[in-house]
């Protein structure tokens, strides 16, 4: 049924090919991810009328292998005259006793409050528990800026959960709640409160799971607009954070989510959102990206790594390979030969005294050119940041045409490592697998196809590189 409104899209050069979006119409966050039965079940926010945000559905799709989706029925919609009645905003998904079970924010006016849902045919079909809203307002004795969004979790045979939301003035928090039957909820406590300076007055879309021996809390605050995590230790219901940083530093990946899968692994999307005007949007009848699946790790010393899941690889088509080239500045083109918009990039370089890469040595690879460089998108190291520059992304000026970048020190002897994902309007890039950036371009020429390799000063040694052109997912 999906189908036909896929085909009608596909010949969109913007459209990504191989990273999850729906059929058509607006998608952001993801939501409720659960393994069932062997399958992976992606949720999301979804307006299945209007490429814009709005009343707020839950889009559904399946993997088998978090590669290739089937699109399923909209798992939630609004029922007038309910706790939902304005949308079904974001929340988690769990095993209740054997039964599939959605606990997701319910809107009605202004007011956002918690609601239930379960399955009896393994996650076709939802219904609404009648007991809608489980909780009947916020904590009276705190004012606060929000109260969405959810994420739970067992712990010694009672439910926990986290709401997203803020105390007014002071900053963003998650609020702790304990129940034995998902239904009736005793508030317990912020498990953290954050310095709304620093960190954002209120926290959208809280996760909090536990990976190495650390707990990792991920919000997404208002006014930010990118995700952060928390490191620390959880204990008696509290969460002390040491360590916090950005998840994703390239503008555009917001509300993530995680789920830990059969395999033990804890897989992380998060919504990419658009980079052209809200006018394109329209005109394209799409708006809204989902990142690859990343699986997350904890290395010592505390800050997130993140690691594109290597089930990706059944992707790839044509090899392209090179190795052990010295680069310097105003070489000739060394990959005339690749081409794509649809490419997995893996470059590996090394400085060429085996040290260190000199300050200011500033040197990477470039994509999406133009034949006369006219069009062209650079991913840049420079010894300190890694940065995705788009100021030449595209000739259309109503496109972002900016740069974000995110730190990167290297060891000494430490390689850098640039592992990319070009999808046609995505770029998701894995920098040492430890500063990712997420980004959209919009090249407005379709010659727009070229990669190259650059430096701009100093000599800085290649060590190999691989690109793959990705098949399609819906083929
Ligand atoms: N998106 C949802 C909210 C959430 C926000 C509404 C984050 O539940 O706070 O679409 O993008």
């Amino acid at each position: 049924m999906t189908q036909p409104l896929r085909e009608k899209l596909a010949a969109d050069a913007h459209r990504p090919q191989y990273h999850f979006l729906p059929p058509a119409n607006w998608m952001n966050d993801p939501n409720g991810l659960i393994q069932w039965q062997d399958h992976y079940h992606l949720f999301y926010q979804h307006n299945p009328n209007n490429p814009a945000w709005g009343p707020m559905h839950w889009g559904h799709a399946v993997s088998q292998d978090l590669v290739h989706w089937t699109d399923l029925p909209n798992a939630l919609a609004p029922t007038p005259g309910t706790a939902d009645e304005d949308g079904c905003w974001s929340g988690y998904a769990v095993n209740h006793q054997g039964t599939p079970t959605l606990l997701y924010t319910g809107l009605r006016g202004q007011i956002q409050l918690p609601c239930l849902a379960t399955s009896r045919d393994n996650l076709l079909t939802w219904q609404k528990y009648a007991g809608n809203p489980v909780i009947a307002s916020p904590p009276p004795e705190l004012d606060v800026v929000g109260f969405r969004d959810h994420t739970l979790w067992p712990e010694n045979g009672a439910w926990y959960q986290l709401i997203g939301s803020g105390i007014r003035d002071v900053g963003g928090t998650a609020l702790l709640y304990q129940s034995s039957d998902l239904k009736r909820w005793q508030y317990l406590h912020p498990i953290t409160i954050g310095d709304k300076n620093e960190t954002g007055e209120m926290w959208e879309c809280p996760d909090f799971f536990p990976l190495g021996d650390k707990h990792v809390l991920i919000v997404s605050p208002i006014p930010l607009r990118r995700a952060l995590y928390f490191v620390g230790i959880y204990a008696d219901h509290h969460f002390t954070p040491d360590v916090h940083g950005t998840v994703d530093a390239g503008g555009h990946f917001y509300a993530p989510l995680t789920m830990q899968d059969e395999n033990g692994r804890r897989l992380m999307w998060g919504w990419l959102w658009e980079g052209r005007s809200e006018q394109a949007q329209q005109e394209a009848g799409w708006a809204g990206v989902m990142s690859l699946p990343r699986i997350l790790s904890l290395p010592p010393g505390g800050s997130l790594s993140q690691f594109p899941v290597p089930e990706l690889a059944a992707l790839r088509n044509h090899h392209f390979h090179l190795a052990n080239i010295d680069l310097t500045p105003g070489m000739a083109p060394v990959l005339a030969d690749v081409s794509g918009d649809t490419l997995e990039i893996l470059a590996e370089f090394e400085p060429l005294d085996g040290g260190v890469f000199d300050a200011g040595q500033t040197f990477g690879l470039k994509v999406r050119c133009s034949p006369d460089g006219a069009e062209q998108t650079l991913i840049v190291y420079d010894g300190q940041e890694v940065a995705v520059d788009r100021q030449r992304a595209s000739l259309d000026v109503e496109t972002h045409r900016d740069r974000y970048s995110g730190p990167l020190q290297l060891a000494s002897g430490e390689t850098l490592t640039l592992h990319v994902f070009l999808d046609r309007s995505v770029i998701e890039l894995f920098a040492n697998y430890r500063t990712c950036l997420a980004s959209r371009i919009y090249p407005s020429r379709p010659d727009s196809l070229g990669l190259d390799l650059f430096v701009r000063s100093g000599r800085v040694r290649l060590k190999s590189l691989d690109v793959w052109s990705m098949a399609s997912i819906w083929a």
